[in-house]
């Protein structure tokens, strides 16, 4: 539990504001790299609500940068809710406003996500079993007829709320047998040496339709996030095709985007301090 005001500690101020990293995105401007500093750490769970972050010429000096630079970085996590001040005491944390926020570019699992967020994340299984793959699982997992997959289909919960219905399809070769698999898909291929390393992953918004409607515990039509994630393993073989429905009213998937440098001129400065 976090007590509002509540300080960070050394160390996990040195591992958050660390100068080498900082200095290893020289691709960003300034004020953009402090800014994805701090949002890494609250998006996987360094930095707590409520937690006070150093000031702001604390700040400055670690990273080697212009409080004007500080303080622009800031005022943006302000507006965006990430981050509140309050006159005379400093810039705290935001208490989370319940939604679950999912970084795009990051290979996680649900589990692992929402550790790093101290919720336990627990599943129902609606189906676990081995079978021939469909036309389009075949094509998108590149098997050859016959060859068998098994079939993960779970409700996922966080701290006993269904958060969203998954149904991941791996190929036999990689998981011989759906039973293996405990709380963690993730960690079952990781012991069995096949965890992915790299996803391609679309989403677009749906009416949830009854069945899974009933499953998430919330009205039939409601807005949801439709996923399909296909993983591929270190050698380009994939992995997995999961299809995904997350409950659009818990679950923002949160983008970083950011201009990629202009081609540099002679004599032109490195990195910008706007
Ligand atoms: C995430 C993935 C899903 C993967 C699962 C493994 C998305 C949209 N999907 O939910 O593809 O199968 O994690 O989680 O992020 P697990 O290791 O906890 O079973």
């Amino acid at each position: 539990m976090v007590t509002e005001g509540g300080a960070i500690a050394a160390g996990v101020i040195g591992a958050i504001f660390d100068k080498a990293q900082f200095d290893a995105k020289a691709i960003m401007p300034l004020y953009l790299r402090l800014q994805h500093m701090i949002r890494e750490a609250v998006t996987s769970g360094i930095l707590h609500e409520l937690e006070a972050l150093p000031g702001e010429r604390e700040m400055a000096e670690m990273l080697g940068i212009s409080r004007v630079t500080v303080r622009k970085a800031l005022a943006d996590l302000v507006s965006e809710g990430v981050l509140v001040q309050r006159r005379g005491s400093g810039t705290f944390v935001s208490q989370q406003r319940g939604r679950i926020e999912q970084p795009l570019s990051r290979l996680t699992s649900f589990t692992q996500d929402m550790r790093s967020r101290g919720l336990s994340a627990e599943s129902q299984w609606l189906e676990r079993s081995i079978a021939l793959p469909t036309p389009q699982e075949a094509m998108v997992l590149g098997l050859s007829p016959g060859a068998e997959v098994c079939r993960l289909h779970r409700l996922r919960r966080a701290d006993g709320v269904p958060m969203a219905i998954e149904l991941a399809v791996v190929p036999r070769q990689f998981l011989p047998d759906p039973e293996i698999v405990g709380a963690s898909l993730y960690a079952a291929l990781d012991e069995l040496g096949a965890r992915p390393i790299r996803a391609l992953q679309r989403l677009h918004a749906i009416s949830l339709p009854e069945y899974e409607a009933g499953l998430l515990q919330v009205p039939v039509g409601s807005a949801t996030l439709f996923i399909e994630r296909v993983s591929y393993l270190p050698d380009g073989r994939t992995v997995e095709f999961t299809q995904s429905h997350y409950r659009g009213d818990t679950y923002d998937f949160v983008a970083e985007l950011y201009v990629m440098p202009t081609t540099q001129r002679p004599g032109q400065k490195e990195a910008r301090e706007d």
